[in-house]
């Protein structure tokens, strides 16, 4: 394809972005990634450090459990902190911390590799093991970044719930992951308040009995609950000698599980996504170094939550693995004011920024202002996540933000895929609101019901066609749940559940999700989460939620409910029902909206027709009714 051509707004990148890249020609990587596909991934393996190398790139002899880098060892906490200490990279800084009430921390990579195998050792000596689950539940400060190398180290597996999750929704993870250690805070600061994590976490721990210690972190001070013999303070134990600097580290083979990671799916509980060492650090530390085209003197900000999959991959271990520096800021964008972002990059010299849609909407709101205050010069690359991103945002965020200067690398992937998948690298000419064109060697398509390619500019479904490195390995304990969601409706062809249309230069235009899986503030919610929460409260008989387009969240929950016989509709209920949600799930799946209702639409067959809702509250055509019972 001629890039001197596209069709639409197209925006070019410059020379100096281009010079500077380490990517300069991305047709060209792309035509070897698709002709040596295995080649090109085994290059990338090449840089980074195997106790032993693999006997084979790719192993897909038990589609669709693909294997990568097979025979080889490796782990991969040893590749993001153990290998740079003995390089000039030792005493750099891999994290730069600042809390929302201005705390501030910094950890070079030696000092990270120490309190990382302190921490390993109090593990341990709980007696944890290689493949032991291990839950992690705390808001954005270091202790999170240091408690998912430690298990990563020794070979536990982690589990990282996100801290804006609730009861319920932790109790559940906590249970069907099979944790006995638990890693919480006291509190997380959020928008100058307390987010009781450890009270929270305790009314979780009443409904499942797997957790035999649990590990706190104190961050808010205020006082919580400890129970004797089975809660300790991380600080205390770190002074004890137990908490060695010296840790021995478990070699890991490249197939051994790396963590799970909960996500929301089509119908029922969420289920865990589970990654591997070898693939998943391949993918990452490739993906990264490539779109976000790091370099040795950069500053790197990825304002995601540790606890999603954006933390997992490009908090972490990503910006680790390339030896980058990272930020992480524990707090809301807009705390105390509106400028709090511009104020830090501008202090810290920041470099690149990546974040969601629903924050540049959220600070667009508050007006150019208190971003012109701010000296962003230190700004080369921006990059957007979680949704699509609409051309105004886009627009705002290039020229506000990135001054006509930097590029916009709109990722679209899943915590499924591990890494970005479709993707622009510095080089590549933008168009707003596309994330242009899939990752070098990977093949996708856009096909219809029965799964054949559809036309240009056509909707269809999503899927992806070649196996890749960071990709699920299964789903944690229902391998059968693994095949039928992903791999059962077309067969050879992993499905997305997202609809898209591609354009006439092969540029993807993501449109949104077709399953049950709602994107509210880029966080990933299940509509049978919210009601399963619903039909939990004494007056609720049934509940349907669907998502509604939202101006700064992109998408809204509205959720109708049928009472309970004996029960009344009053605006005390509804509040109480929403307060009730926000409980049971997180404030997150807070329901923007709750309709007290008789029926509900359903086919014969009992299934609500979520469909029918949405058409019904858009005032759209529901289309195809004929299931619909009586
Ligand atoms: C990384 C992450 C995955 C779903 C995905 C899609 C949506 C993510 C997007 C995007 C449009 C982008 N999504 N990135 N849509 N443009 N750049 O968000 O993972 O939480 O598993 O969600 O998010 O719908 O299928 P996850």
């Amino acid at each position: 394809m001629n890039s001197n051509k596209l069709n639409g707004e197209v925006y070019y990148p410059s020379e100096e972005v281009i010079s500077k890249a380490h990517i300069k020609d991305w047709e060209q990587l792309n035509e070897f990634a698709t002709n040596n596909y295995e080649k090109f991934w085994e290059d990338l393996a090449n840089e980074l450090h195997w106790f032993k190398k693999w006997d084979k790139v790719l192993d897909d002899s038990n589609k669709p459990f693909f294997k990568w880098f097979t025979g080889g060892i490796t782990n991969i906490s040893y590749n993001c902190l153990d290998v740079h200490t003995k390089t000039h990279r030792r005493n750099k800084l891999a994290l730069i911390w600042e809390g929302e009430n201005g705390d501030t921390k910094t950890y070079s990579y030696f000092a990270l590799h120490r309190e990382t195998c302190k921490f390993a050792n109090i593990l341990k000596s709980l007696g944890v093991q290689k493949g032991d689950r291990v839950t992690i539940y705390m808001g954005r400060v270091p202790e999170i970044v240091i408690a998912m190398l430690a298990c990563a180290r020794i070979g536990a597996i982690h589990s990282v719930v996100y801290g804006g999750f609730s009861v319920e929704s932790l109790a559940e993870r906590i249970e069907d992951s099979n944790s006995k250690v638990l890693i919480v805070a006291d509190g997380a600061y959020q928008r100058g308040k307390i987010v009781p994590l450890k009270q929270i976490a305790d009314e979780a721990l009443q409904r499942c009995g797997t957790v035999e210690h649990v590990l706190v972190v104190k961050r808010t001070g205020q006082e919580v609950n400890m129970e004797f013999g089975r809660d300790m303070w991380l600080h205390e134990l770190m002074n004890l000698p137990v908490a060695s600097r010296e840790c021995s580290l478990e070699k890991m083979d490249a197939e051994d599980p790396l963590f799970i990671l909960y996500t929301s799916g089509t119908t029922g509980k969420p289920k865990a996504i589970l990654h591997t060492h070898g693939g998943y650090m391949v993918g990452t530390y490739a993906s990264l170094k490539y779109v976000f085209d790091i370099h040795e003197e950069d500053r790197y900000w990825c304002a995601a939550d540790p606890g999603w999959i954006t933390g997992h991959s490009y908090i972490v271990y990503g910006p680790l693995l390339n030896g980058a520096t990272s930020f992480l800021y524990e707090g809301a964008p807009n705390f105390p004011y509106p400028n709090r972002w511009w104020a830090m990059i501008e202090k810290y010299g920041i470099n690149i920024l990546y974040t969601a849609p629903t924050a540049i909407r959220g600070l667009m709101r508050f007006g150019e202002a208190w971003v012109n205050r701010h000296d962003l010069s230190s700004l080369r690359l921006l990059g957007s996540v979680g949704e699509p991103i609409n051309p105004e945002a886009w627009k705002w965020y290039y020229k506000v933000v990135g001054k006509e200067k930097c590029p916009i690398m709109d990722t679209w992937w899943q915590t499924e895929t591990g890494m970005f998948m479709i993707t622009p690298m510095p080089c590549v000419p933008l168009k707003p609101g596309s994330g242009t064109r899939p990752f070098p060697g990977i093949q996708m398509d856009v096909v219809d019901e029965n799964g054949n390619s559809v036309k240009a500019n056509e909707e269809g479904f999503l899927v992806i066609k070649t196996p890749w490195p960071s990709m699920i390995r299964t789903v944690w304990n229902d391998d059968e749940r693994y095949i039928n969601q992903y791999w059962s409706k077309y067969p050879g062809m992993y499905l997305t559940g997202d609809s898209v249309r591609r354009d006439e230069d092969g540029y993807y235009w993501i449109i949104g999700r077709v399953d049950d899986v709602i994107k509210v503030s880029g966080y990933r919610l299940g509509t049978a989460e919210i009601e399963s929460a619903l039909v939990s409260h004494p007056a609720v008989a049934e509940a349907a939620a669907i998502g509604l387009p939202h101006e700064i969240k992109g998408n809204a929950i509205y959720t109708f409910v049928i009472l309970k016989n004996g029960f009344t509709k009053s605006t005390q209920l509804i509040e109480e029902l929403r307060q009730h949600v926000s409980h049971e799930v997180g404030p997150i799946a807070k329901p923007e909206s709750i309709e007290i209702v008789d029926s509900l639409p359903k086919t014969r067959s009992g299934k609500i027709m979520r469909r029918v809702l949405k058409a019904r509250a858009l005032g759209q055509d529901p289309g195809n009714i004929s299931t619909l019972e009586e």
